[in-house]
């Protein structure tokens, strides 16, 4: 993957949406998003064949623009439907094995601090994700909001890796993001509860 494939990077499941996920999906793509990663997390979140069928139906309209399809923790479903890659957290399994099971594919590491972006980097991580930078609605348990200095330090110490910022980012405050060093934003609510989408994903570019 190229730094700037990370630029507008999408993230959703179907409990973000107020309106039809697959419209949403679907109209983001038509906008300009450059990544897309289906996250299915909550209460009502789908599961089996149906969690199945919308995932296949997400990843049609990736291939249709041309656009990287990730999954988020579901390591056996990116491998069953081949997904483009997957994205992983500090409580998901082991870079080492994710790695070897997704050879030639994109994996995705979250990361908050040196140790995790050394482990993520030498584990043979695409990209990372850091955040959140801001406080977010959007993830039940998600660690304080850290603000950019770790993510402008991570940049430092990694001129040429793909870093992408997340967690709470909105057209008003994505440029601070990049400024510090990000590749691109990584957004569920900004573009999920927008009222004009494509103005959203113009500005968030
Ligand atoms: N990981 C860290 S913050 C976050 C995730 C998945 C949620 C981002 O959502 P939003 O609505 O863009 O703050
Ligand atoms: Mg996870």
């Amino acid at each position: 993957m190229k730094r700037s494939d990370l630029a507008v990077y999408f993230i959703m499941g179907t409990e973000n949406c107020k309106d039809e996920p697959l419209v949403v999906l679907e109209d983001a793509l038509k906008s300009g998003i450059t990544f897309f990663q289906l996250r299915e997390k909550g209460a009502n979140a789908l599961t089996g064949e149906s969690l199945e069928k919308f995932a296949l139906a997400c990843q049609t309209l990736c291939k249709e623009y041309n656009v990287p399809f990730i999954i988020n923790d579901n390591v056996q479903l990116a491998l069953k439907i081949n997904a483009d890659g997957v994205h992983v957290g500090q409580d998901d399994a082991p870079i080492a094995q994710i790695r070897e099971q997704f050879n030639g594919k994109i994996v995705g590491v979250s990361v908050h601090n040196d140790e995790e972006m050394k482990v993520a980097v030498e584990g043979g991580a695409d990209y990372v994700g850091i955040g959140p930078i801001y406080e977010t609605q959007s993830k039940a348990d998600a660690k304080p909001a850290a603000g950019v200095s770790f993510l402008s330090k991570a940049r430092r110490d990694y001129q040429d890796f793909p870093i992408v910022g997340i967690g709470g980012i909105t057209t008003e405050n994505a440029s601070e993001v990049l400024a510090a060093g990000a590749d691109g934003v990584a957004v569920i609510s900004a573009i999920c509860q927008s009222a004009d989408r494509r103005e959203t994903i113009n500005l968030l570019k």
